[in-house]
């Protein structure tokens, strides 16, 4: 069964999206941490970031660097965290390689109380 990003990504299921090209996709995360919480994927199926070939590596690194920026331009704030999980045991929920861009302002305290999935 294809993964709920995939389905995303095939236009079965709505997202706020927030780039796209070939290879990669970024879209705001449902369950946002703060405001602006954006999930960049591989459009392929692949599971973790060890599954991943060098080309879509480098692919979605690069979508992560001009969403970042585009990030910090649109809504200021005072930091950005980058962050991925990779197996269940390391809290990913949701099987299909993705990475968290989490816009951070001074006191949000947003992550130590986020839980993914
Ligand atoms: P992770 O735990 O790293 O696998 O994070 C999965 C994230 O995916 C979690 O923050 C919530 C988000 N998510 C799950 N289902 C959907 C969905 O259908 N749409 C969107 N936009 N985000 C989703």
């Amino acid at each position: 069964m294809a993964s709920i990003f995939t389905r995303i990504v095939n236009g079965e299921i709505p997202a706020a999206k927030v780039y796209e090209d070939d290879l990669t996709l970024a879209f705001l995360d449902v369950n946002p941490a703060t405001r602006g919480h954006t999930l960049v994927i591989c459009k392929q199926e692949l599971p973790t970031l060890l599954d991943l070939p060098p080309e879509l590596v480098l692919a979605v690194a690069q979508t992560v660097q001009r969403v970042a920026g585009a990030l910090m331009a649109a809504l200021n704030p005072d930091g950005l965290n980058v962050l991925q999980n990779n197996g269940t045991a390391a809290g990913q929920v949701v099987h299909h390689y993705h990475v968290h861009l989490i816009p951070r302002w001074e006191g949000d305290n947003a992550v130590r109380h986020w839980r993914p999935g």
